[in-house]
C-alpha cells in the first residue's frame, strides 16, 4: 500500500482555513462589487481554467553542469503520475499530463491511460526526443536530428515523430509537439538555408502522419544547445514554417525562448492574428533561460501575456484555442511544490486578465487617454485574486491552501521511503 493524501486530510486542513477565507472572500466581492464586477464569474472562469504538467517537471531538473536529486523522486512514469495527481487533487487546475517519449514509454498505453484516470489526470500534447541519443539508436543526432545533413539520420527523425504520434492516439492526445536542438555553434559549418529546406521536409513527412483533429506545434528557441546559429530560432521561422505546412501546424510560445526583454506579448497579439497560436510552455527568466517557475520572476509579463489571451478569449478571435502547458526545470525546490505554485500564479494571472473591463480600456484606447488606459490594465494587476483562487479549489474538491496542506501531508517524506534513489535517472532534464 503506497501512501496517499486523502480527501479527509485535505478537508480537515481546509476546515481549519474556512473562516478566514470566507472573510476574506466576501470582502474582495464588496470590492469587485464597486468594480460591477461579479466575484461569482470570476470563480467560474477560475474553476474552468487548467494548464498541462509535463511528465518530467516532477523529477529534480539540472544544468549541464550538475543535478542534485531530491529525496523521493519519481522512478519511472508511473510515479510521475501519481506526483502529477497530488498537484491536481491540491491545486484543482491541472487535469491533464504531457507525456514525453521515449522517456515515458511502456508496452501498454491504454493501460496507462487507465492508470492517469485512476488520478483523475488524461493525456495532453505528446512530445517527441531528438536532441539526445538513445541506447539502440542506429544513428547519432550529435550533428541534428530533423534537419541533419545526413537522409537517413533525418528520416530516423521522422520516424521517432510518427510513433509519438501513434503513441498519443492510444493515450487520448491529438497534438504533437516538435522542438528540435538542430543548429550550429560555428560560422560555416552549415547552410543556414539548406538546414530550413530540410526542416520543412521532414516536418511535412511528419504533418502528412497527423491524425484527423490533430495538429503539430513548433515550438522555437533562439539558442541552446547551438550557440551559434538555431534552425528554429524565433516565432519568425516558426511562424513561417507553420504557415508552409497548412492548418494543422501552429506555433509554441515557450515564455523563456526570446532574447531578454523581447515583447512577448506582442508576439502573441501577432501569432493570434494569424491564427497560428498553439498554445504555451510557462515559465520563468531573468536572462536568456526557461528554466524558473512560472510567475516567480516577472508576474506582470505573464499577467501582460494572459491580457492578449483573455482579450482574444472574450473577443472570440477567430481559431483561437491555444493549449497551456507548464515547462520549466526544478533544481532547487521540491518539483511538486514548484509545480503547484506556478500553476497557481498562471491561473492568477488569467483571473487578473479577466477582471479588464475590455470595453471601458477600448474606450479609453480609442480617445489615446494614455494614462487612464494604463491605470485600468494596473488596477487589474494590483488586485489580490487570491480568494477568488481559493474558492475555486474550495468547490472542486481541492485544498485551500495546496502549499501548506502538501506540507502537512508530509508526502515526500512517505515517497522518500517508498522509492529509493536510482542510478542514471533522466527526470526533470529538460
Ligand atoms: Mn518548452
Amino acid at each position: 500500500m503506497t501512501f496517499a493524501i486523502t480527501t479527509d486530510f485535505i478537508a480537515t486542513q481546509n476546515a481549519k482555513a474556512l473562516d478566514a477565507h470566507k472573510e476574506d472572500y466576501s470582502a474582495l466581492a464588496r470590492q469587485l462589487e464597486r468594480r460591477a464586477i461579479d466575484i461569482e464569474a470570476m470563480t467560474t472562469r477560475a474553476m474552468a481554467y487548467a494548464v498541462a504538467v509535463p511528465t518530467w517537471g516532477v523529477g529534480t531538473g539540472g544544468t549541464r553542469f550538475a543535478r542534485f536529486p531530491g529525496p523521493g523522486e519519481p522512478r519511472g512514469i508511473h510515479e510521475k503520475l501519481e506526483d502529477c495527481g497530488v498537484i491536481h487533487q491540491l491545486a484543482r487546475t491541472t487535469p491533464t499530463v504531457s507525456p514525453h517519449f521515449p522517456w515515458d514509454k511502456v508496452s501498454d498505453y491504454r493501460a496507462l491511460r487507465q492508470e492517469a484516470a485512476s488520478y483523475e489526470l488524461g493525456f495532453d500534447c505528446v512530445n517527441s526526443n531528438t536532441f539526445q541519443d538513445q541506447t539502440e539508436q542506429a544513428k547519432s543526432y550529435k550533428y541534428g536530428s530533423l534537419t541533419h545533413a545526413d537522409k537517413s539520420t533525418r528520416q530516423q527523425a521522422v520516424e521517432h515523430n510518427i510513433e509519438c504520434i501513434e503513441i498519443g492516439q492510444q493515450l487520448g492526445s491529438n497534438a504533437l509537439t516538435v522542438w528540435i536542438a538542430d543548429g550550429s555553434n560555428f560560422p560555416g559549418q552549415s547552410n543556414l538555408g539548406k538546414v530550413f529546406d530540410h526542416y520543412m521536409q521532414s516536418l511535412q513527412s511528419i504533418y502528412d502522419k497527423l491524425p484527423k483533429n490533430w495538429s503539430v506545434f513548433l515550438e522555437h528557441k533562439m539558442y541552446e544547445p547551438a550557440f551559434y546559429s538555431t534552425v528554429i530560432a524565433d516565432w519568425g521561422s516558426s511562424l513561417m514554417a507553420a504557415t508552409e505546412l497548412g492548418d494543422k501546424a501552429k506555433c509554441l510560445v515557450d515564455l523563456g525562448h526570446h532574447a531578454p526583454n523581447t515583447n512577448i506579448e506582442q508576439i502573441v497579439s501577432r501569432l493570434i492574428r494569424a491564427q497560428k497560436l498553439a498554445g504555451f510552455h510557462f515559465n520563468d527568466s531573468k536572462y536568456g533561460d526557461d528554466d524558473l517557475d512560472a510567475g516567480s520572476v516577472d508576474p506582470f509579463r505573464l499577467f501582460l501575456v494572459f491580457n492578449e489571451l483573455v482579450d482574444a478569449e472574450l473577443s472570440n478571435a477567430k481559431g483561437f484555442n491555444p493549449a497551456y502547458m507548464i515547462d520549466q526545470s526544478h533544481n532547487v525546490t521540491d518539483p511538486i511544490e514548484s509545480l503547484i505554485s506556478s500553476a497557481m500564479e498562471i491561473q492568477r494571472s488569467y483571473i487578473k486578465a479577466s477582471l479588464i473591463n475590455r470595453l471601458e480600456l477600448s474606450g479609453m484606447q480609442d480617445q489615446s487617454d494614455v494614462m487612464a488606459a494604463h491605470r485600468l490594465v494596473k488596477q487589474a494587476y494590483n488586485t489580490d485574486v487570491t480568494p477568488i483562487l481559493c474558492e475555486a479549489r474550495l468547490r472542486k474538491g481541492g485544498a485551500l491552501h495546496p502549499f501548506a496542506t502538501y506540507r502537512a501531508s508530509g508526502y515526500r517524506n512517505e515517497k522518500a521511503k517508498e522509492r529509493p534513489a536510482v542510478a542514471g535517472s533522466s527526470s526533470g532534464i529538460v
